[in-house]
């Protein structure tokens, strides 16, 4: 389908996300910037883990897309909270849509102390406050894609609606923002980053998208899988590593897959492939000046129990999953139904989550097995001071071996 070409900058655009992000977008015929100051990279060494697939530079990747593509992408270096560095690059970049990927995205790394959930809340809040002034200052029609997540609702015994409810209170209805109970304070930091937007588009007409996005699983995308440099990163680590790409891992190095709990925990979950597909359905279909929308981002919902034993399935080898005392203060069974047509309505086609999706991404993780670091894979971080001890990562890679 022919598409409008656009001038987008695209926040985060090192990371899991937004590096395939920003070469789907370059190669669907958009002028594409990026934007990223590499502290996913700093997060790395600091918790001493590292992505399984090995990534390259930004500068690296940049030009080897040049290279296979003969496409450019433009690279800003910088971080969201110098006030000015944002206003500079949007005034160089002088963009019609801008995605805003750049966050500190684990909700384990915002429970480690005091010190990360301060960190979270102020890289998060401030990064996207500053970008809403450089927005409102230099031009409020620029489209803010703004990445969400479905964490921001929680999971209340109601069914989930996209972004809005219609609430009727003695005797009145008004439609109200879904009530917000994350679970985490990352996930607060988006709650927060939500109503600034919305706010800012209330008072300085400024117009965006709030896609709360579910899980993503996933590391190939058509572009990355051009050339060994454009991989993305992959986290297996219990602190950045989410469940489905980890249980992946734990299938193939032979460790207990570590269902939290009880397993009952749902989640809206979608493919890597179908982000890149949202982000331009989004970006391509902007919302009116003035209006804040929100699209429910994923495709399918499964509970963790759900996914280990489809991984379990797929993978040709033995596979044990093991309950381990919950790490997280989170229900482990509860109800889950959430509202997700607006990105079908535009378009979406999703990838449905099938045994051969995950036997592609087992063949990932079994090209670089020798990569994983059994001391990662179990939670160090509990989420109340109180609960009971977790086994050791020692214990663990003895139980293993
Ligand atoms: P990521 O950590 O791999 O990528 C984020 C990138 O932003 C990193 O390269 C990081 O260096 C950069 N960044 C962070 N703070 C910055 C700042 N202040 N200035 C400049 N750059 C900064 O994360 P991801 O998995 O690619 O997620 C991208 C976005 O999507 C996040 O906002 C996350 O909350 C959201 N999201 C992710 C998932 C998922 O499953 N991965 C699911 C739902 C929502
Ligand atoms: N879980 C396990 N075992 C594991 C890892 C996780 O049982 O080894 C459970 C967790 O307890 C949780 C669920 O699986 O109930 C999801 O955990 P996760 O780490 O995969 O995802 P989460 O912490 O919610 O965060 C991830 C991304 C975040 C994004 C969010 C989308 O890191 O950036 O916002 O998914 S959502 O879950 O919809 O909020």
């Amino acid at each position: 389908m022919e598409v409008k070409s656009l001038r987008i900058l695209v926040l985060g655009g090192d990371g899991y996300l937004g590096w395939p992000t920003a070469l789907h977008l370059s190669r669907r015929g958009h002028e594409v910037s990026v934007v990223d100051n590499f502290t996913r990279r700093h997060y790395d060494h600091e918790m001493g883990v590292d992505s399984l697939v090995p990534i390259v530079s930004l500068q690296q990747r940049v030009r080897r897309w040049e290279e296979v593509s003969g496409l450019h992408i433009e690279m800003y270096v910088g971080d969201l909270t110098d006030a000015d560095f944002v206003d500079r690059t949007l005034r160089a970049c002088v963009p019609e849509a801008i995605v805003h990927f750049a966050e500190q995205r684990s909700a384990p790394y915002s429970m480690i102390d005091r010190r990360h959930a301060v960190y979270t809340q102020v890289n998060n809040v401030v990064g996207n406050l500053n970008l809403l002034y450089a927005i409102a200052e230099q031009d409020p029609s620029i489209h803010l894609v703004k990445l969400g997540t479905m964490g921001e609702y929680g999971t209340p015994n109601i069914d989930i609606e996209e972004g809005f409810i219609e609430v009727t209170h003695k005797g009145r209805t008004d439609v109200l923002p879904y009530p917000k109970q994350p679970g985490s304070f990352y996930h607060l930091s988006k709650v927060h980053d939500s109503h600034n937007i919305m706010f800012a588009c209330r008072i300085w007409g400024l117009r965006s998208t709030d896609l709360n996005q579910g899980i993503v699983y996933g590391q190939q995308t058509e572009e990355t899988a051009l050339h060994p440099d454009l991989a993305t990163r992959f986290d297996y680590d219990a602190v950045f590593g989410t469940v489905l790409n980890r249980f992946c891992v734990q299938a193939v190095v032979g460790h207990p897959l570590t269902v939290y709990g009880e397993g009952g925990q749902t989640r809206g979950m979608l493919d890597i492939r179908d982000t890149l597909a949202c982000v331009e359905l989004a970006a391509t279909n902007p919302p009116e000046p003035g209006e804040y929308r929100v699209f429910n981002q994923f495709t399918e919902s499964f509970s963790v129990n759900q996914m280990a034993e489809m991984v379990a399935e797929a993978h040709s080898g033995p596979v044990r999953i093991e309950h381990l005392d919950p790490p997280r203060v989170e229900l482990q069974q509860h109800y889950y139904r959430a509202a997700h047509t607006k990105l079908l309505d535009l378009g979406l086609v999703p990838h449905l989550l099938e045994p051969s999706t995950i036997r592609s991404l087992l063949e990932v993780v079994e090209r670089h097995r020798d990569r994983v670091d059994l001391q990662a894979v179990l939670p160090t971080v509990r989420w109340s001071a109180t609960s009971s001890s977790l086994p050791t990562a020692k214990g663990l890679a003895e139980q293993v071996r």
